[in-house]
């Protein structure tokens, strides 16, 4: 289900499922699951992730034909495997960038939201529509989609189940950005070199002690800030600082 290439050290999955509108079955659950190992290990050199979606869907959702003869006990492995498999995607310390180029509902919205960033297609749509199935989120959803979009424009689509459209998307702050289709993967992989183009550590640093916010208090966190500052002066910093007293660009590579 998964088509991967990788491009200036950059990966694109591209999750190929369009019969399905790429729906998350148990087949998609293991071959993500690998990916994440090969992308989790000391040995990899790939320097950001995009996650795109094959034909008019990022990902319709959670399997729903998988889920039909589901008991208790299956459903709960079923959201178990998911939330594992998100929370493992959010943890990755490179950049992963979702571009939503088109259905991006239920459990194809919670892949979105555990992606760092999220850019959408003029045509992507957005929705929680568990409720109309008489389920709810399984993948982390009713907690990233609070913490990004605040509690009332959350309540209103999980509620609902209702869809929006990438400018109301970006509205709500669910998208950083919207493209012409056409465009979507190739802003993608600009802004996946753009963020390559920066220190490396500082940016894995970042990214570490942005997710931190939503599990600690304030106080803990410039905590952390404060552990972590010093640190990149050991690697990132001298030559950041050096390149641009010097006028000339940075070459982590020499300081890393
Ligand atoms: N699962 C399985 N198959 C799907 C899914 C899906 N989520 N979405 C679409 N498909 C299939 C359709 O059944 C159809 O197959 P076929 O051609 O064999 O009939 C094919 O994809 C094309 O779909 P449509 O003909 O429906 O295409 P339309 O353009 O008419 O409609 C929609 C597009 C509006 C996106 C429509 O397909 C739709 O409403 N899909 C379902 C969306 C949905 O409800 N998603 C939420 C699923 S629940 C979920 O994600 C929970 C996550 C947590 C799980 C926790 C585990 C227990």
């Amino acid at each position: 289900m998964l088509k991967l290439k990788t491009e200036n050290n950059c990966l694109l999955c591209t999750i190929s499922r369009p019969e399905a509108l790429n729906a998350l079955n148990s087949n998609f659950f293991q071959e993500f699951d690998a990916m994440l190992d090969s992308l989790e290990s000391p040995d990899n050199e790939i320097s950001a992730l995009i996650i795109t979606g094959e034909g008019k869907a990022f990902v319709a959702g959670a399997d729903i034909a998988e889920m039909q003869h589901m008991d208790e006990a299956a459903a709960r492995a079923f959201s178990f495997n998911g939330q594992q498999a998100f929370a493992r995607l959010a943890k990755l310390p490179i950049p992963v960038i979702a571009a939503i180029n088109g259905y991006a509902l239920g459990g194809g919205c919670e892949l979105a939201l555990a992606c760092d960033l999220r850019l959408a297609g003029n045509k992507a749509k957005f929705g929680m529509p568990e409720v109309k199935l008489g389920l709810i989120p399984g993948y982390g959803g009713t907690q990233r989609l609070p913490k990004l979009v605040g509690t009332g424009n959350a309540l209103y689509l999980l509620m609902t189940g209702d869809t929006i459209d990438a400018d109301e998307a970006l509205r709500i702050g669910l998208v950083q950005k919207v493209y012409d289709d056409e465009q979507l993967l190739d802003e993608a992989m600009a802004l996946a070199n753009k963020i390559s183009d920066q220190g490396p550590d500082a940016v894995r640093t970042v990214k570490k002690l942005v997710h931190l916010h939503n599990s600690t208090k304030i106080d803990e966190g410039i905590g952390q800030e404060n552990m972590h500052f010093p640190g990149l002066f050991a690697t990132d910093g001298p030559e950041g600082i050096s390149a641009f007293l010097e006028k000339r660009k940075p070459d982590w590579k020499s300081k890393n």
